[in-house]
């Protein structure tokens, strides 16, 4: 026993998207460690214990005022209102009757129920699978979302051009192969381990590090293409290319020219395995626009010397080579452009198939990518049936509340925006992952209600009119399991509920109790019956392997079961390669698509039917000379538990730190610590500046995840205090193909802020009547 901190036997497992830990409660205070067999476990961990009992955790159910008195309908005070607490009997009753009026007034197509976001690890208080089973029973379908923030462009480029998107990230090329075999790694957007420290479900094994140092002893070269150079870590020894945001797609473009006007191109790879190329040379030579895309052409555009991407080129030559594209790049104007791209240049390297080389796209963009399988299923909570149908892809939230009956594009298709009243959200926070927050606000205060399950005052829960208290995963029973980590998690509970929160599960079953849909949504089951029952899955498939298959108690009591792994085998990728006839890609062609009839007979100008350089509209010009990278925060995820001890511990005067060149600082008479203020057209923000020469002059980066703080939330575009970019960046899809989020850059203009510096409130509770 060590009376700091707490017997062995108190610590008991669970487990978050950013890491597997034992945690205990100490003289009301929580402990908690990483997983002993963690390689490099995530410090984000560290902001579980402030935040628990945080005044920022929500209490009890609360009303907003202006709905409680008036009604439902649409409100500008949404955002700034009082609210009245109310207790759960009388919420739910209320609640139920508003959601049985829009059911029988206006059906599923007025209820939005995307609900997009990322909660919490554990597979059966699975928000997303909560909220959308919920919406199934109680109006048998909502307008849902597709596609994610983190990979629009890509997750609908890919299918068309390179075949399945899950066989392209997540069964491919492995951090084991990259160490063992990799001559050179050229990453653009880096793979920052920021990022791979994550992964939803939660991860024991966090590799990526361990891996890149094994690569670099062993004599690979890391090259880094992007505006950061912290987006690759030091163990990878990586030589930077500081290339202007937004311009890979150029640059990839010029290495291939290189690469065929210098004749060292695997023609034969490109003969054998694509489709397409005669129709995309043309385009890169320049036969048709009289312009080739060389390196004196490129020069310019990605800001890379000439002779640099020259000598690069023929560097790759004839080497096992890596080509990885972070998902930032895709978050941006024409981000299906470097997706596509970066698989063409990686085909005319000849790569594709062999261990550790070819494309791994996303590669470290996410701890579940280059990693092997797991060869059972883990538990998933059925959604049922959405017999609605409507989607919008998720990132178009704004267009559609603000445009009913609009049209748009999206994959090929003609879609119409339908009238949304209601709006229901659990797990997510739109004013953390939406572009263009002034423009959100607008949208959401255009609907008759708004609710929101949240565990504290997030923005999002600040601008519902009923806002339901759910626990934090620390207050409930579930289980942990992410499809590549070897780790299924019993994830104790560490701890009672704050105030009078309830679990979102407890939470439908109450609201569909109301509705007379309890028995579909519960199917009789506590909690703890669901976890059970969850599962019977997994173990029915260890017995099957042939694997030690303990049951529920077991696993309970031992808190932690090893899965067996599927082979290292390169997947679909290498038997592609093996036997391209055998094992055609799942694209109309069955080889890589370099030109897509498919994607060309759409006929959008912003997604043209081969890779091309779509000169962006989004950039630095006077008034607004400086690119702003909106990027994934290091001490958080997302915007989750913002006000945590680790969270906190990187601010600086309690507000986010932007970093700055310093030549970009001097010639605006700003110095280290300052506080700045970013602004453009949309919006604007205060942030603390850190100067450093690891970012390309003339780039700015400030993280996501700040809570939103407007300084008087009255105003049409409030100052955000405390320094959430998406008040700056913009709400424009990708192009008419994907539809998706554009938030990773933006352009702004930055200056010393001289006022008197407003206090943070983001992390107050609003008032209450
Ligand atoms: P989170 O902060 O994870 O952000 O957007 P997302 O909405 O997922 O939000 C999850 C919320 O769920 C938190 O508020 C948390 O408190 C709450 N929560 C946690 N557990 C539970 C639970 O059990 N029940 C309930 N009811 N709530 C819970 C992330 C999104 O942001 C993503 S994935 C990406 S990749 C995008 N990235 C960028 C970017 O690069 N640049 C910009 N500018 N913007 C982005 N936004 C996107």
């Amino acid at each position: 026993m060590n009376a700091e901190t707490g017997s062995e036997a108190d610590f008991r497992p669970h487990s978050s998207h950013w890491g597997v830990f034992t945690a205990a409660m100490r003289d009301g205070e929580l402990l908690v460690r990483p997983h002993p067999g963690d390689p490099d476990p995530n410090a984000i961990l560290q902001n579980f214990p402030a935040a628990l009992r945080h005044r920022a955790r929500i209490a009890q159910p609360m009303v907003r005022r202006g709905w409680l008195e008036a009604g439902p309908g649409p409100d500008p005070r949404r955002g700034r209102d009082e609210f009245v607490p109310m207790a759960w009997d009388a919420v739910l009753d209320l609640l139920g009757a508003e959601v049985a009026r829009i059911r029988d007034r206006h059906g599923p197509g007025a209820v939005f129920g995307g609900s997009y976001g990322w909660a919490s690890a554990g597979r059966f208080h699975h928000a997303q699978s909560q909220i959308h089973r919920f919406l199934n029973c109680a109006f048998g379908g909502y307008v849902a979302s597709v596609n994610s923030y983190s990979s629009g462009a890509a997750s609908v480029i890919v299918p068309h051009v390179l075949g399945n998107y899950e066989a392209l990230t997540k069964h491919n090329v492995t951090w084991d192969q990259l160490a063992q075999h990799t001559e050179v790694v050229l990453a653009f957007g880096g793979m920052a381990l920021k990022n791979a420290m994550v992964a939803g479900g939660g991860i024991s094994e966090h590799v990526e590090r361990p891996a890149m140092k094994a690569a670099h002893d062993r004599g690979c070269d890391f090259i880094l293409l992007g505006p950061l150079r912290s987006d690759l870590p030091e163990e990878a020894g990586a030589e930077w290319i500081a290339n202007i945001p937004g311009t890979d797609t150029a640059l990839m473009l010029a290495l291939v020219h290189t690469l065929v006007a210098e004749g060292l191109q695997d023609q034969d790879f490109l003969d054998r395995y694509t489709t397409g190329w005669a129709v995309f040379e043309r385009y890169l030579m320049g036969r048709e626009d009289g312009q080739p895309k060389d390196a004196g052409w490129a020069a310019p555009i990605t800001g890379v010397p000439a002779d640099t991407i020259r000598a690069l080129a023929r560097r790759l030559h004839g080497k096992r080579v890596l080509v990885t594209v972070a998902h930032a790049l895709q978050r941006a104007e024409h981000g299906e452009q470097p997706v596509w791209m970066a698989a063409v240049l990686a085909a005319a390297l000849g790569q594709i198939g062999l261990p550790g080389g070819g494309y791994g796209y996303a590669l470290g963009a996410i701890g579940y990518y280059g990693r092997r399988a797991n060869a059972v299923p883990g538990p998933t909570l059925s959604q049922g049936r959405n017999r609605h149908g409507d989607y919008i892809p998720v990132a178009r939230i704004a267009d559609m509340l603000l445009n009913p009956g609009m049209t748009y594009r999206y994959n090929g298709q003609t879609r119409t925006y339908p009238d949304i009243r209601m709006v229901y959200w659990a797990g997510g926070n739109p004013f953390h992952h939406h572009q263009d927050l002034n423009r959100l606000r607008q949208a959401f205060a255009r609907v008759d209600t708004l609710v929101v399950h949240e565990l504290a005052w997030t923005a999002t829960a600040r601008h519902a009119d009923i806002v339901l208290p759910a626990t934090m995963t620390l207050e409930r029973e579930d289980i942990g399991f992410s499809s590549h980590d070897p780790l299924m998690v019993a994830m104790h509970r560490i701890t009672e509920p704050f105030g009078e929160a309830r679990d979102d599960y407890d939470i439908f079953a109450g609201l569909s109790r109301r509705l007379g849909v309890e028995e579909a949504f519960t199917e009789g089951r506590s909690s703890r019956e669901w976890l059970r029952h969850l599962y019977a899955r997994t173990e029915q498939a260890l017995r099957e392997l042939g694997h030690p298959a303990p049951d529920f108690d077991a696993f309970w009591e031992a808190g932690t079961l090893a899965l067996p792994q599927a082979p290292d085998d390169g997947g679909p990728w290498r038997a592609f390669r093996e036997d391209p006839e055998a094992n055609p890609l799942p694209t109309p062609s069955g080889r890589i698509e370099i030109f897509s009839e498919t994607i060309a007979g759409f006929g959008e100008a912003d997604c043209p039917g081969h890779p091309a350089w779509l000169p962006p509209q989004d950039v630095p010009r006077a008034g607004t000379p400086l690119h702003l990278v909106a990027n994934q925060p290091a001490t958080r995820l997302h915007s989750q538990l913002d006000f945590g001890e680790h969270s906190i511990a990187s601010k600086r005067r309690g507000r986010e730190v932007a970093c700055l060149h310093p030549a970009d600082a001097a010639a605006r008479g700003i110095a280290e610590g300052d506080v700045i203020r970013l602004f453009n057209e949309r919006g604007a923000c205060l942030a603390a500046a850190h100067l450093t020469t690891g970012i390309r002059p003339g780039v700015v980066q400030l993280a996501t995840g700040a809570w939103y703080d407007p300084e008087d939330p009255a105003e049409d575009k409030p100052l955000c205090v405390h320094g959430n970019p998406n008040v700056l960046t913009r709400d424009v899809g990708t192009s008419g193909l994907a539809q998706g989020c554009t938030g990773q850059l933006t352009v702004v203009e930055v200056e010393r802020f001289t006022g008197n510096l407003p206090p943070i409130r983001a992390f107050d509770p609003p008032m209450t009547v």
